[in-house]
């Protein structure tokens, strides 16, 4: 009988339910449930539904039901940052507002005041993000005293679903990481720092590495599943795991492309040299305490958004298409600029961007796409040229991971703007390294050098060279 593991893997744009399991020495991939992940205005701040969410694990869950006997565990990863509180009887007190709410405007310059950029750099390696955990926390202090004050439980978001599933509290390592907390050397929460910002340091947990078994399903949901489950902690970061599946890492640069677009390498130490301070790279931690050197790019939320803006009247595939047939049209936007962050209205953002840089206006559905994958290509040579001067080497091969990858057109863009090989895929690099570690974890695999190999021959990866479209 073949065991399996099952990864729920929620993006920004959408979640999916993947069971995952060895047949002839290759990982094979069956996708239980897949749903939309949006935010939506609650009172005054925009937040994630994450009672929705966990609904959605739940329902996947019952779906699963028929293969209870081959299954063995389960791991959530989400994306980074955003938090809930808890209180002493363990309820939530604060919604799941999400990291593009404009709560944080400010905080920044803020919390300069009470420690600077560079020591900050120097103790966290985290890049400046104004949506940082530690920026949210510092709102909710300085505007909710009294109810940061309350708290007494920090839960990231894979870390509350886990809690929910089973009654255990505990942050996990690659997701605190992000929240600009913890010291990258110690890679435990940095106390000081945390009382000087006048955080209780009380309320946040004990910090776990991936590989943990964290508990079982509590006894409530097993009733309602049907059956139980090991419940083991992937990188719950949905980038950290994605990068664990990455085939090959030596010698490359990866491009974990969806809602974001998170470029850069893996380290086995941090680098927080003032170059790499300059150019805003983070150092996230990693499964085996690796790092990602690595840059967050505006990414495919720009695409998201103009099809939103077209009332979804094309599919990506479609605007790829479209973007295809605009050969002629050039304008480049910095995709970087906050201004791209959350507008009202992308379409309209664009525009207005290029008229003010005295650049051509896209009208067309395929001039407007053609517009984005344009400039994120151009922001994707940006950061490899700064990736290059801090290594001081030049790097031959990028491979781009996650939904992203199945955009042809942008894969090829990629290769003629750095004339580097490219290699796209595999597309659902998050689930496949959440699955991973649970196998690690269950003794299926022995580490992530195996776990890598079996990626490079379980999934097709397609090549594109320059100029070869
Ligand atoms: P996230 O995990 O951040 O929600 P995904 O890894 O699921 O993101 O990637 C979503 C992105 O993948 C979409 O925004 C879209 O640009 C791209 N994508 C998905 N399917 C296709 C397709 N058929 N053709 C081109 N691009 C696609
Ligand atoms: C990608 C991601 C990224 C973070 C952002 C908040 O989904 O986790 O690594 O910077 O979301």
């Amino acid at each position: 009988m073949t065991t399996g593991s099952i990864a729920v893997d929620i993006g920004a744009s959408s979640g999916r339910i993947i069971k995952g399991y060895l047949e002839e020495n290759q990982l094979k991939l069956d996708e239980i449930y897949r749903f939309e992940n949006k935010v939506v205005k609650k009172g005054a701040y925009v937040c994630w539904e994450i009672d929705t969410l966990f609904a959605a694990i739940i329902t996947g869950l019952k779906r699963c039901a028929k293969e209870e006997g081959e299954l063995i565990s389960i791991g959530i990863d989400t994306w980074a940052v955003d938090f809930v509180l808890l209180d002493e009887n363990d309820q939530l007190l604060t919604d799941a507002v999400a990291y593009r709410d404009p709560r944080t405007d400010g905080m920044m310059a803020d919390v300069f005041e009470i420690i600077s950029k560079e020591r900050l750099y120097l103790e966290t390696g985290i890049q400046f993000q104004k949506f940082n955990t530690i920026y949210q926390l510092y709102y909710l202090k300085k505007t909710y005293p009294d109810l940061l004050h309350k708290a007494t439980s920090f839960l990231m978001i894979p870390d509350y679903l886990n809690f929910l599933l089973t009654g255990v509290k505990a942050n996990e390592y690659t997701n605190a990481t992000t929240t600009q907390l913890v010291n990258a050397f110690t890679k435990k929460w940095d106390t000081e720092l945390i009382e000087k910002l006048g955080i209780n340091p009380e309320m946040f947990h004990e910090i776990l590495p991936p590989k943990t078994k964290l508990g079982n399903f509590k006894k409530e949901l097993v009733g309602e599943i049907g059956f139980d489950l090991d419940v083991i902690l992937p990188a719950t970061h949905d980038t950290g795991s994605a990068v664990v599946s990455v085939p090959e890492v030596s010698d490359t640069i990866y491009i974990s492309s969806g809602t974001w677009s998170l470029i850069g390498v893996e380290n086995t130490f941090p680098i927080c040299v003032p170059k790499a301070l300059d150019a805003n790279f983070t150092n996230e931690g990693g499964m085996d305490y690796r790092y990602r050197f690595l840059k967050n790019i505006m990414g495919l939320w720009m695409i998201q958004e103009v099809k939103r803006q077209y009332n979804n009247q094309y599919s990506f595939a479609e605007l790829v298409a479209l973007a295809h047939e605009a050969q002629t049209f050039q304008s480049i936007v910095n995709v970087d600029d906050d201004r791209f962050l959350k507008p009202d209205n992308m379409i309209e953002e664009i525009k207005k961007y290029c008229a003010e840089t005295g650049q051509v206006t896209p009208s067309s559905p395929g001039e407007v796409a053609k517009c984005v994958f344009d400039s994120l290509a151009d922001s994707y040579q940006k950061a490899i040229n700064q990736i290059e001067e801090i290594y001081e080497k030049e790097f031959h091969t990028i491979n781009v991971i996650g939904g992203g990858s199945l955009n042809e057109r942008l894969n090829q863009l990629i290769a003629d703007t750095t004339g580097k090989e490219v290699l796209a895929g595999p597309v659902e690099a998050t689930a496949i390294g959440n699955i991973v570690v649970q196998m690690m974890a269950n003794g299926e695999l022995e580490g992530i050098e195996q776990a890598r190999n079996l990626v490079k021959n379980s999934f097709g990866i397609k090549k594109y060279k320059a100029g070869t479209a």
